[in-house]
């Protein structure tokens, strides 16, 4: 930790190292207004039981210049409640996601930040966060997602930070932009974030640095854009579909580490078009996390003084909620095969009625067999969250978890969501990341 951003500026030779600043964007056209409404159906209908859930929405609509104050009112209190009840308990992403959703668009609850001292509270978790790697092999208490959050979040708060250990810990080869072996673009884009604001506010001398920092921080973004646009798949999605908002948001903002060929932005756009209209967005967190993008927006905007009021004005929101997608057949049960699979595998066939989700089949185990299949559940943004089973519980510090499967694929829901099929194969596999 050798220079902090109260450090004397270095001076205008940074200018000449750095690429100018534009932002290339791609965004829903007016005509295509239509296939936002299910994404903001999704939201303004839904309840809010988690803080970092109610944030990444209010976040999310405060972004793209949203109207319903009613709604942004409730969700703000929500956010609000949340760091009052459990300050302490919030991880450090989630601390930062509620500071980005509170500081957006500078309305009143940017004093709540103040008042509340949120700023040097995620400086001390943020400093957890290092200390742990320290001591735990390299592992974060969470992991290089919320890390970069906090970045983010401190870089455009104007915490206090050492440029110099940031650029060090993203460096690009780090164990922690990966999961399971493959490069999380999830992760990958909120670093591109972070490191895009440090990198402005270098050049913009509110923070001030080496020179050696700013080109460290200049091969990261590069490299890991490329590590992002090698994750793009042939229809145009970067990652999977509930990455590709946020790989989006990197890509905007890293206009210039590209060629323009090497993007088809409006390809990506239609492709998730298509899928909000399939319904892939269905709980509010998936929704939150695609439409900043869609409308141009990156969170990077959080900090801008105009940028909260949108270029097409006001959304004209349906009340016509979608139906739900369970079919209207008579109720009929199916069959899955389902095992737990530690070193040994532990198998039972179960019989849940149609329209059951992973979870109603591992409950349905579980009567069968308490000692087998017996597990441990936490609510989090995205819904359920399986912590244990067997007794045996995930440990981020051994980058341990238990892992969902179908037929040896893993999903890309979670237990609360993923809907099964008559004769499947269900897993879930003790696993590392
Ligand atoms: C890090 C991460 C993980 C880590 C979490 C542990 C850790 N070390 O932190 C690991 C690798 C273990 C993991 C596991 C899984 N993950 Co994950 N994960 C993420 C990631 C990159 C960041 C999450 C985060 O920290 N968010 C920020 C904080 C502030 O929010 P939070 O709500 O407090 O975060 C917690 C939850 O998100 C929870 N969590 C992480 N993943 C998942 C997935 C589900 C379905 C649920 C309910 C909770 C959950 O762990 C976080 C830390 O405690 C997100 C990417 C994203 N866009 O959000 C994907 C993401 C949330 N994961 C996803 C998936 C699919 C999974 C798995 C279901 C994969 C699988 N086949 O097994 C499993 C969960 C299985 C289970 N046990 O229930 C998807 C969810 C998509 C969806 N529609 O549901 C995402 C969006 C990635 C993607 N692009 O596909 N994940
Ligand atoms: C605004 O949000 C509230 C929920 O907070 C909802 O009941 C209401 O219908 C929304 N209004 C519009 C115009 O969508
Ligand atoms: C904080 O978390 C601990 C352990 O998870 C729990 O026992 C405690 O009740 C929580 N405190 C609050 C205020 O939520
Ligand atoms: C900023 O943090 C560093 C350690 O990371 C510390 O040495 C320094 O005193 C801090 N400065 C302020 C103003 O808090
Ligand atoms: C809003 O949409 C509805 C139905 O899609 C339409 O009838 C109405 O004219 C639209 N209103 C505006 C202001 O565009
Ligand atoms: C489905 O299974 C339940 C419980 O085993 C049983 O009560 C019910 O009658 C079955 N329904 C059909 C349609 O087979
Ligand atoms: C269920 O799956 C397990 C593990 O994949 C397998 O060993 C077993 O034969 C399967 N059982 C049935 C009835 O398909
Ligand atoms: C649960 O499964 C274990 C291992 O197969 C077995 O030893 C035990 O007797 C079973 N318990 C019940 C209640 O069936």
């Amino acid at each position: 930790m050798r220079q902090y951003h109260q450090l004397p500026l270095v001076g205008f030779l940074l200018f000449s190292l750095i690429p100018s600043q534009l932002c290339k964007t791609c965004e829903v056209t007016e005509e295509n207004d239509v296939h936002l409404n299910s994404l903001l159906s999704t939201m303004t209908t839904s309840k809010y039981t988690s803080g970092t859930q109610s944030a990444n929405v209010l976040l999310s609509l405060r972004l793209v210049g949203m109207q319903n104050q009613t709604l942004k009112q409730q969700l703000s209190q929500q956010v609000r409640s949340s760091v009052e009840m459990r300050e302490s308990n919030l991880s450090s992403g989630q601390l930062a996601m509620i500071i980005l959703a509170l500081g957006a668009c500078h309305t009143p609850d940017e004093t709540f930040i103040y008042d509340h001292h949120l700023i040097s509270h995620l400086q001390n978790k943020f400093q957890a966060e290092i200390e742990n790697m320290g001591t735990h092999d390299g592992n974060p208490l969470t992991n290089y997602y919320q890390v970069s959050l906090d970045v983010l979040v401190l870089c455009l708060f104007n915490g206090n930070y050492s440029v110099t250990k940031v650029a060090d810990l993203f460096s690009p080869e780090n164990k922690n932009y990966y999961l399971r072996g493959q490069f999380s673009v999830d992760t990958g884009a909120m670093a591109v974030l972070a490191l895009t604001c440090m990198k402005r506010s270098l050049i913009n001398g509110n923070i001030k640095a080496g020179e050696e920092d700013l080109k460290e921080i200049n091969n990261h973004i590069a490299s890991l854009v490329k590590k992002i646009l090698s994750q793009k798949k042939e229809n145009g999605l970067i990652g999977n579909i509930f990455s590709t908002g946020e790989a989006m948001q990197a890509l905007f903002v890293s206009s210039n580490y590209y060629k323009e060929s090497e993007w088809n932005c409006q390809q990506t756009l239609d492709t998730v078009l298509t899928e909000i209209s399939q319904g892939a967005f269905n709980i509010p967190i998936a929704a939150a996390q695609i439409l900043p993008a869609l409308m141009g927006k990156t969170y990077l905007d959080v900090s801008k003084d105009s940028s909260c009021v949108s270029g097409s004005g006001t959304f004209n929101i349906s009340s016509h909620v979608p139906k739900s997608v369970t079919t209207p057949n008579p109720p009929s049960n199916i069959s899955v095969n389902y095992s737990v699979v530690i070193t040994k595998t532990y198998s039972t066939t179960v019989t849940v009625p149609s329209g059951s989700v992973f979870l109603d089949v591992m409950e349905e185990a579980q009567k069968i067999n308490e000692t087998v299949f017996g597990f441990t559940v936490e609510k989090s943004s995205w819904g359920p969250y399986i912590t244990s089973v067997q007794g045996l519980k995930a440990n981020n510090n051994e980058r341990t978890f238990w892992e969902i499967l179908s037929g040896g694929k893993p999903l890309s829901q979670g237990v609360g969501n993923y809907v099964v099929h008559d004769g499947e194969s269900l897993e879930i596999h003790w696993s590392k990341y």
